[in-house]
């Protein structure tokens, strides 16, 4: 027997999933693992492979298979008749919260991230703030500044008037040019997300006038 899943009205119903065929034990109840992704009102079933027109005439929900509709194609659309006895079938039902078609509750550890059945992966950038910094207009050359991601455990890289970025740590000190200066800095955090809008501040350095 091939366990169904149906989608429609009776006589417009469309199989939806399909099990692999599986050989159901005489007088005891038979568990087969299958997965299939599902919609409410949708109907299960199951049904006997094509040639096998022996054994007993089984409908579940509004399935019955007739010879011509045995072991119906996936995605085939075909006309169900309620006859015969109805088998007691079951199935667990979980929710897929993120639509990869692997349940919530036992099969994906990640039901916030479809590309995904392991567990969650990181994948927001940190934020960068710059929390202190010399004054717009200064005398010294020393500049020193601090800055914070977002996230613990970040790691921070700095650039200095355009300079390339390189791995730097809170606090920065640093030498300025006469004139005007621009240091930029950004977060990356431990999964490897970068920041793509840098915090960045810029100020005058006036060397103080011989007397
Ligand atoms: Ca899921
Ligand atoms: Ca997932
Ligand atoms: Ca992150």
């Amino acid at each position: 027997m091939r366990f169904k899943v149906g989608r429609g009205t009776p006589t417009s119903l469309t199989t939806v999933a399909r099990g692999p065929l599986e050989v159901p034990e005489a007088s005891t109840v038979n568990t087969f693992p299958v997965r299939a992704p599902v919609q409410a009102g949708d109907v299960i079933g199951f049904s006997k492979p094509a040639g096998d027109f022996s054994g007993c005439g089984v409908s579940v929900a509004g399935f019955t298979f007739s010879a011509s509709t045995i072991d119906t194609a996936l995605g085939s659309t075909d006309t169900f008749v309620a006859v015969g006895a109805r088998a007691p079938i079951s199935a667990q039902l979980e929710p897929d919260a993120d639509g990869d078609g692997f349940g919530d509750e036992t099969q994906d550890l990640c039901p916030s991230d479809a590309d995904t059945v392991k567990a969650c992966r990181d994948k927001e950038p940190p934020e960068t703030t710059i929390t202190a910094k010399p004054k717009k207009k200064v005398k010294k050359k020393k500049a020193v500044f601090e800055f914070t991601s977002s996230e613990a455990g970040a790691t921070f890289r700095c650039s200095l008037n355009g300079a390339a970025f390189s791995s730097c740590t809170s606090p920065a000190s640093l030498k300025a040019s006469s004139g005007r200066n621009t240091f930029t800095v950004f977060a990356k955090d431990a999964a490897g997300n970068v920041d793509d809008s840098p915090a960045t501040y810029s100020w005058n350095f006036k060397k103080k006038k011989k007397k």
